[in-house]
């Protein structure tokens, strides 16, 4: 059974950029629920998934300093902790991760093809399908089974959860190791990060939920870390139930988890009414200097800031535009907003009165790297935990 948490009426998929001011966005409700049963946070009758992943697709993880400091850490780590014969990740988008792996030892999966070619052309085998029954007969017949699977911001996508952890468990070697990594939905909770519920988003993985799940399958997670990206990342180290790896999670986890609520309907209803007085917050913030002829200028075209303007309401009479350091959202339109993205100018940045922190997880970088603007009196906007000026 399923209990709705949060709804949302006629939002725009947050990636789904628009070409010219004129086009018509494509408006689509967005409904979270709680599943009694695993414990978890899911999207109810969601988007089809070739709508939002495709040869068009913008987000490009390779744009920011923190992400590939990341990415690079964990590719090394990874290498020196399992030593793994073959690799394989699934959803690879530019190539951040798998890059650090040699070329004849790596696979890798991406279903936006405009990614898959691009990896291809850096010499990682990459197969440019989603990741289902056909596509793993595929990569294990031409491969054979993997020492170790890695998935990051992916899993939290898939509309068939079963599926595909069924299928990575069949990809495994008896004592390989697959690892998860997704946004922790106590981190979302905890930042009110409403911003973070999106179509894209499928799952919001608790360490409760990923654990009543993967053992549902047959499956264990014997080691867990958390890293302060995208608000909060879990990196969840899952085995056979009967391969070798010892249990050594963190019995902080859970109790943190516990005490929060994080399966506890009522205590997540309540999160959700705090996060939508924040929502009300926001606008009444920036049309309040808006009418003091504030600029405001959207920092970072993340999907998250598609978001905060589609479930706030917000359009070109609260944001003037947003500025973004992605050649593929150069130009295009945050839908349902008449709001434009423009290239990232360092020398433009003097003249604006008041950015709003739209890649909010990368606060310090960004922060740092404006650190010159905030001296002379610049302020960045934030939601997040709560609305707020950063001077
Ligand atoms: P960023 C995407 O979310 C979508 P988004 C996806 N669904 C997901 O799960 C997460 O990623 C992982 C720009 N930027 O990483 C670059 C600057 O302009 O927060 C990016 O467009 N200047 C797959 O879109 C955006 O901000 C800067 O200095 O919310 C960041 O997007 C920096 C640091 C970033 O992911």
């Amino acid at each position: 059974m399923y209990r709705e948490l949060i709804e949302f009426k006629n939002i725009a998929l947050s990636n789904d950029l628009l070409e010219s001011v004129n086009d018509k966005p494509n408006l689509y409700d967005l409904k979270v629920v709680f599943d009694d049963d695993t414990k978890l946070v899911r999207v109810e009758n969601n988007v089809n998934s070739k709508k939002m992943f495709n040869s068009t697709y913008v987000y490009d993880s390779s744009r920011s300093m923190t992400m590939l400091n990341h990415f690079e850490k964990a590719a090394l780590s990874l290498q020196k902790q399992f030593n793994p014969e073959l690799t394989l990740e699934i959803g690879s988008n530019s190539g951040i991760f798998i890059k650090h792996f040699p070329n004849d030892k790596s696979v890798a999966v991406e279903p936006c093809t405009n990614f898959s070619d691009l990896t291809n052309k850096m010499g990682i085998k990459t197969y440019g399908d989603f990741w289902n029954k056909s596509t793993q007969e595929k990569v294990v017949s031409e491969n054979g089974r993997f020492s170790l699977i890695f998935s990051s911001n992916t899993v939290s996508h898939v509309q068939n959860l079963q599926e595909t952890l069924q299928l990575i468990k069949e990809s495994l070697l008896d004592d390989g190791v697959f690892v998860l990594e997704t946004p922790s939905f106590l981190e979302v909770l905890e930042y009110n990060a409403f911003d973070q519920f999106y179509h894209e988003h499928q799952s919001y993985f608790s360490y409760l939920s990923v654990r009543n799940i993967v053992e549902k399958l047959g499956m264990r997670v014997f080691d867990l870390e958390l890293y302060p990206v995208h608000g909060g990342t879990y990196r969840f180290y899952i085995c056979n139930e009967k391969a070798n790896h010892e249990h050594n999670v963190n019995l902080k986890f859970l109790r943190n988890e516990k005490q929060f609520g994080v399966d506890n309907f009522d205590k997540l209803k309540e999160c959700m009414s705090t996060m939508k007085k924040n929502m009300d917050d926001i606008k009444d913030l920036l049309e309040d200097l808006k009418q003091k002829d504030k600029s405001i200028v959207g920092y970072g075209a993340t999907a998250k800031f598609t978001n905060v303007m589609n479930m706030c309401g917000l359009n070109n009479n609260h944001i003037d535009y947003v500025v973004d350091t992605t050649p593929l959202k150069n130009n295009k339109w945050i839908p349902n907003t008449n709001v434009q993205i423009k290239a990232y100018n360092p020398n433009k940045v003097k003249d604006i009165d008041y950015f709003y922190l739209g890649a909010w997880n990368y606060k310090k970088e960004i922060l740092n790297k404006e650190k010159e603007h905030l001296n002379n009196g610049g302020k960045f906007i934030t939601h997040i935990p709560n609305v707020d000026i950063l001077k």
